[in-house]
């Protein structure tokens, strides 16, 4: 196990203490262990090494040696036994904001709730309003995080699904019956989150095939199984549906079953108005018999044949969302969207130096083997102290060793130092200005005091916003992708501020955030506003989150013009400093 999953080990340690009531002492120390662990500077995988976890300050004997066997080992017995002792209803409602172990034990103590069952008939009952420490508020805020929590229970992360995906392709086409194969839905879409996957396959011998997939490793439940359309559910949750057309029909299937539902009526309303009816079996003439294809639609053979067909120009998956793309298409003039292979840096990463798990050279390593020209460190500012986040002296030694390191000739690539500075609660940023300065740019994100109302926090972000330090605006909504609602901020304020002080807002990459929203980018990017595709690495790995990133870019018809870094390391320089 690494640091930041020990981390989240003690962390439950002392919250599964909390609802077993134990002594404050006992879980005082798990909740110290772990700040402490957060707080250090040195390599942690030397200090386990040496054996010296003991010598942190805030670590006694005992613990130290719980998290050497947590990181030698990857498990713990001790955490086990305890998470086995607590009911998994209790756990699972420690995932509603605002429950933590001595709310749980309370509300378990005083009214039974056992379960987000119990939990929410205790809310609507109005008993929960009655607790000591409750309140009708307090009410409200758990039954929208049941809501909540129930509607992330029935997608999932889009990044997440790419194994699943390339494994179930892969069967299918070591088929031989299997003419053509594709995923569609959401998923080509490349929509942040899905709710089932859609595969379609062209075969003239669907049953051997339709076995197969029902007899797949993991299945849990057959939901529907017919000769040419079957569904499935997985042990993980995962539900999938897969339909068999003949192979001349794939490429129709394909278009219709890739969605989404609202370009499909767009396009379906343009073939009816050139006297055709689309659907998912063909292109027929109106009001004709659908056993023949219309004239000039055998030939279709792939999408562009289709959309050409109609005389529109090719469109992307990512764009069929009905937003304009098909008025567009018509004119032919369709972005040319941001490609993964045009990206020739990254600016918004952590390191050791403040919660990343990789130092500054290793991330460089990995940046080589990626192609790119340059990399930029945004490690934390110090108010982010639960992220071991920098002051200003430690500030300024890092951008001693990056000059030292871009000096040095170690790597071709060019180093760039920023700091990803918290936004305090009213506006102004965390670190002096005089620090700020000396910086290659600025990454301003909100980290604390999320529930300001809307009008507060758009104050806040767009002081932030006007502030001339500031490059870039990182997360804009501090949403977490099926684990965390959005802050109420008036986003159209926040694009409009950063358009007229010349920052950019970034896409973070990380596939749980995926913030600023696709939704939001076409329209910004017409009006002027530059966007950076920020994995917002906290590890080597991490620095992959980029593609997810370009995903979202595509989703909002961003061209390679409108990012940051998507330009060579010399313009990046200019653009640096002729932004201030
Ligand atoms: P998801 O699964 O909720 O993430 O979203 P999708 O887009 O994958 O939706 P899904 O799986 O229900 O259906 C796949 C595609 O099939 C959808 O994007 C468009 C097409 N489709 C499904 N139902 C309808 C419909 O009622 N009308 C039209 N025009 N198309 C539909
Ligand atoms: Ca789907
Ligand atoms: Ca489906
Ligand atoms: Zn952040």
């Amino acid at each position: 196990m690494n640091k930041v999953e020990i981390i989240k080990v003690l962390k439950n340690i002392a919250v599964f203490l909390e609802i077993k009531g134990e002594n404050s002492f006992k879980i005082r120390a798990y909740k110290s262990g772990a700040r402490a662990l957060e707080r250090i500077d040195e390599d942690f995988d030397e200090i386990v090494k040496h054996n010296t976890v003991d010598k942190i300050d805030g670590i006694g004997k005992a613990l130290a040696e719980k998290i050497t066997t947590l990181y030698r080992e990857g498990d713990l017995p001790f955490y086990n036994l305890l998470k086995a002792s607590i009911s998994p209803g209790l756990i699972e409602c420690l995932s509603i904001p605002g429950l933590g172990g001595k709310k749980v034990k309370q509300l378990h103590e005083s009214l039974g709730i056992d379960s987000i069952d119990s939990l929410k008939k205790a809310c609507l009952s109005g008993a929960i309003a009655e607790l000591n420490g409750f309140g009708s508020k307090s009410t409200e805020k758990i039954l929208s995080g049941i809501v909540n929590l129930d509607a992330y229970s029935k997608r999932h992360l889009w990044w997440s699904m790419q194994g699943f995906v390339d494994e179930i392709i892969y069967g299918l086409n070591k088929l031989s019956s299997v003419d053509k194969a594709s995923v569609a839905g959401s998923y080509r879409r490349r929509l942040e989150t899905i709710g089932d996957l859609d595969f379609i396959v062209g075969s003239e011998d669907p049953k051997p095939i339709m076995e197969w997939f029902v007899n797949l490793e993991g299945v849990k439940e057959i939901t529907a199984h017919g000769s040419t359309k079957s569904s499935v559910r997985f042990k993980n949750g995962i539900q999938v549906d897969l339909r068999i057309v003949p192979a001349d029909r794939f490429v129709f299937a394909l278009h219709h079953f890739t969605g989404s539902k609202e370009h499909n009526v767009l396009l379906r309303q343009r073939a009816l108005s050139m006297g055709y009816s689309l659907s998912e079996w063909g292109i027929f003439t109106k009001d004709e018999s659908t056993d023949f294809l219309a004239e000039g639609a055998e030939a279709v053979e792939t999408e562009a044949d289709l959309f050409k067909f109609f005389k529109l120009s090719m469109i992307e998956p990512e764009l069929r969302e009905g937003f304009g793309e098909i008025s567009l298409a018509q004119k032919g003039v369709l972005p040319k969207l941001i490609e993964p292979c045009q990206i020739k840096g990254v600016f918004h990463n952590h390191t050791t130096l403040s919660d990343g798990t990789d130092t500054l050279e290793a991330m460089v390593g990995k940046a080589e083997l990626l192609g790119w020209e340059y990399i930029g460190f945004a490690d934390h500012s110090k108010a982010s102290f639960q992220a071991n986040g920098l002051d200003e002296s430690s500030v300024l030694s890092m951008i001693d060793k990056i000059n030292i390191f871009n000096d040095s000739g170690v790597s071709n690539l060019t180093v760039f130092s920023g700091i990803e500075c918290d936004i305090l609660k009213n506006g102004t940023l965390d670190l002096d200005t005089s620090i700020l300065e000396q910086l290659d740019y600025v990454v301003a994100s909100v980290h604390s005091s999320f529930s300001q109302s809307e009008e507060e926090m758009t104050e806040r972000i767009i002081r932030a916003i006007e502030d001339p330090n500031v490059t870039m605006l990182g997360h804009p909504t501090g949403r977490l992708l099926l684990k965390r609602e959005p802050y109420k901020v008036d986003m159209n304020k926040i694009i409009d501020a950063a358009i007229a002080n010349k920052v950019v807002i970034e896409i973070n990459a990380n596939p749980h955030r995926l913030d600023m929203d696709w939704r939001l980018w076409k329209q910004a990017i017409e009006d002027g506003l530059m966007c950076s595709i920020n994995p917002d690495a906290h590890s080597i790995n991490d620095l992959e989150y980029f593609r997810a990133g370009v995903n979202i870019a595509r989703k909002g018809w961003i061209e390679k013009e409108s990012v940051l870094n998507a330009k060579t390391t010399e313009d990046i320089m200019s653009w640096f400093k002729e932004r201030v």
